[in-house]
């Protein structure tokens, strides 16, 4: 009898008519093969293999750089399941119409089958994968970025329990660019896109489509997190998660070099994008990182942003639409070099100064997560780790402060669900557009987002250590439009005033959005910064925030009545103490 992963890879093998089948076991050999595959196939070089052993350069095809949302749709029978945030496509018409791009596309290639595990091997959190794909760029990223192969093989056995994924490059058309989730039978199609979260579908196709539909039917959470332990100076480790949208800062933050440390203050890192959460029996919410590796942004990454995954990127990395020096090194704005004679492009053209960046601004690095120095020692713990807060943020120039702290769960998922922040390269179309972004996952949740904060807020009354809920922007420009926060590694003095806040302890004053630190409660020794750009960056501005209260209506609407009346009580109650404060101030 086979098997039915073994059933099903026959069944995609039958639409899509390889020339030849092969099962990645993840062995070295293996990787070998599929090395000198890219290298063949043209799109990759070999970096300097003195300075950067086992390292590759990937160029993608131009027209396929970063996430497509246009063209992600969650196929659910009823597409009131799928909510007013998602494209929707009805299951028959989904399978009809790409089902007919798949029919014969794997033509003349090698289809190769990845079972792989989201999650440490030992874990019960963990769960099961298999990617079928005609890219070996793709298994290469899958070696890093989950655990693949054997030990995925051995765990599924002849189990039914894995969430199939079938992929093709197809032609690299973007009129036939499609990116398919149907939860309801927890399957993923994408077909068109070599690139990121479009094609590596253990990432944000399962760990967060398909996943959070999972979590919301058995009573769990999955979510758009980084993972960070913060240790204080009696070496206690305090667990954090934090959910910023897409090149917002998480793989910074979980990676930092604590500009505290010589007081005792350092961050280990978890993980840099995804978290997989359940109640444990010792009331904590306990989180795991799904991912074995990190997919990053590479401009603006250098020695004095993030040294760790500097040191990290040094070997066994794939460097993707980044720049090459003569001497065979990736290149990147913001990589702490001036640009070398003799640079060439993420194109492959050499590169001259004015004809603009040199790597594409959604570059990326693959990189081991294992290699990291700020690795956590509890990374693969099975059980997780017990988080004790829970941080939203967004980039924003204007409005947010720098952090405030909710009033109780239910107001710190109103902060979540409110989210603004503009949008970056990470997604194809506008760069700049302040849009909202709930508990950024506008682009990741599954389902109806109004269901999705139903979940929250169920979820939330069940743990009886609930995690206490933070917002935080690292982003607000004064009026000469800089940055008006050091950001990276001085974040750190963030995070203690919010470990304090945990602990009982850190002094703050009561706003209309939530707590705010008093300037003298942010530990800032050593830091250059001014009392009034502090009292800026703390800023809470009445006008700005009613303003705000508009826009979380509109956004609110499309939901209807499946929205929780808790966040319109929420709304109700942020716009009483703003009036509150109005008719003091007269
Ligand atoms: P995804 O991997 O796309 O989800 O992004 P991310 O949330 O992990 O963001 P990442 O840490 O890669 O940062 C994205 C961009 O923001 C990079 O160019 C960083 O250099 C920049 N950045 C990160 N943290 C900070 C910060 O604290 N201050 C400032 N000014 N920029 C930051
Ligand atoms: C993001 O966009 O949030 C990423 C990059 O982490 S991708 O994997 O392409 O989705
Ligand atoms: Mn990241």
């Amino acid at each position: 009898m086979p098997t039915p992963l073994e059933q099903w890879v026959e069944e995609v093998a039958r639409l899509t008519k390889p020339e030849r089948i092969a099962w990645c076991d993840g062995s070295a050999r293996e990787q070998e093969e599929i090395v000198n595959q890219m290298l063949r196939a043209g799109d990759t070089l070999r970096l300097n293999p003195q300075t950067y052993p086992n390292g590759l350069l990937h160029r993608s095809n131009p027209n396929d750089v970063a996430r497509t949302e246009a063209v992600t749709f969650i196929c659910t029978r009823e597409e009131s399941d799928a909510g007013p945030t998602n494209h929707w496509m009805s299951p028959p018409e989904a399978k009809r119409k790409v089902g007919a791009l798949f029919a014969g596309a794997m033509a003349g290639r090698t289809m190769y089958v990845i079972p792989y595990l989201m999650g440490p091997a030992d874990s019960p959190i963990s769960k099961i994968g298999v990617e079928v794909t005609d890219s070996a760029y793709v298994v290469a990223s899958m070696r890093v970025m989950s655990r693949m192969g054997k030990a995925a093989q051995e765990r599924l056995g002849g189990s039914a329990d894995f969430v199939p994924g079938l992929h093709s490059l197809g032609d690299l058309d973007p009129t036939r660019r499609y990116i398919l989730h149907f939860p309801e039978e927890k399957l993923i199609w994408s077909f068109g896109s070599g690139y990121g979260g479009n094609a590596l579908l253990g990432k944000k196709c399962f760990a967060l489509r398909i996943a959070s539909w999972m979590a919301r039917e058995q009573g769990w959470m999955a979510e758009h997190m980084l993972i960070l332990g913060l240790e204080d100076p009696s070496g206690k480790v305090t667990y954090m998660a934090a959910a910023f949208p897409s090149a917002c800062g998480k793989t910074n933050l979980a990676m930092m070099v604590s500009a505290l440390e010589a007081q005792g203050y350092r961050v280990w890192t978890v993980g840099d994008d995804i978290a997989w959460m359940r109640v444990a029996a010792d009331g904590y919410l306990h989180a795991i990182n799904p991912e074995a590796g990190f997919f990053g942004v590479a401009p603006g990454t250098g020695a004095t942003t993030n040294p760790h995954v500097m040191v990290a990127l040094r070997r066994n990395s794939i460097f993707t639409n980044v720049a090459l020096t003569p001497q065979q090194e990736p290149w990147w704005e913001g990589i702490d070099s001036e640009p070398p004679a003799g640079l060439i492009d993420w194109k492959g053209q050499p590169w001259t100064p004015g004809k603009g960046p040199a790597a594409q601004p959604n570059s990326r690095y693959t990189v081991p997560a294992y290699q990291a120095p700020s690795i956590s020692p509890h990374w693969e713990d099975p059980a997780g780790v017990p988080i004790s807060a829970f941080i939203f943020g967004g980039r924003r120039a204007r409005v947010a402060p720098l952090v405030y702290e909710s009033f109780h769960w239910q107001h710190g998922v109103f902060v979540g669900a409110t989210i603004a922040s503009e949008t970056t390269a990470a997604t194809t179309g506008a760069v700049g557009v302040t849009r909202r972004d709930p508990m950024a996952m506008l682009p990741f949740c599954g389902y109806n987002m109004a269901d999705y904060f139903r979940h929250w807020l169920e979820l939330g009354a069940r743990i009886p250590h609930a995690p206490k809920i933070f917002h935080v922007n690292w982003f607000r420009k004064g009026a000469d439009g800089k940055f008006l926060w050091p950001g990276f590694g001085e974040n750190v003095r963030v995070l203690k005033w919010i470990l304090e806040r945990v602990e009982g302890r850190g002094r703050a004053a009561e706003t209309p959005i939530g707590y705010v630190p008093t300037p003298d409660a942010l530990t800032l020794d050593g830091l250059n910064i001014s009392r009034s750009t502090i009292e800026e960056l703390l800023r809470v501005d009445s006008a700005d925030w009613t303003n705000e209260l508009q826009e979380t209506a509109r956004f609110f609407e499309p939901f209807g009545p499946r929205l929780p009346e808790e966040l319109l009580e929420e709304h109700a109650g942020l716009a009483r103490r703003l009036e509150r404060v109005a008719t003091a101030k007269k």
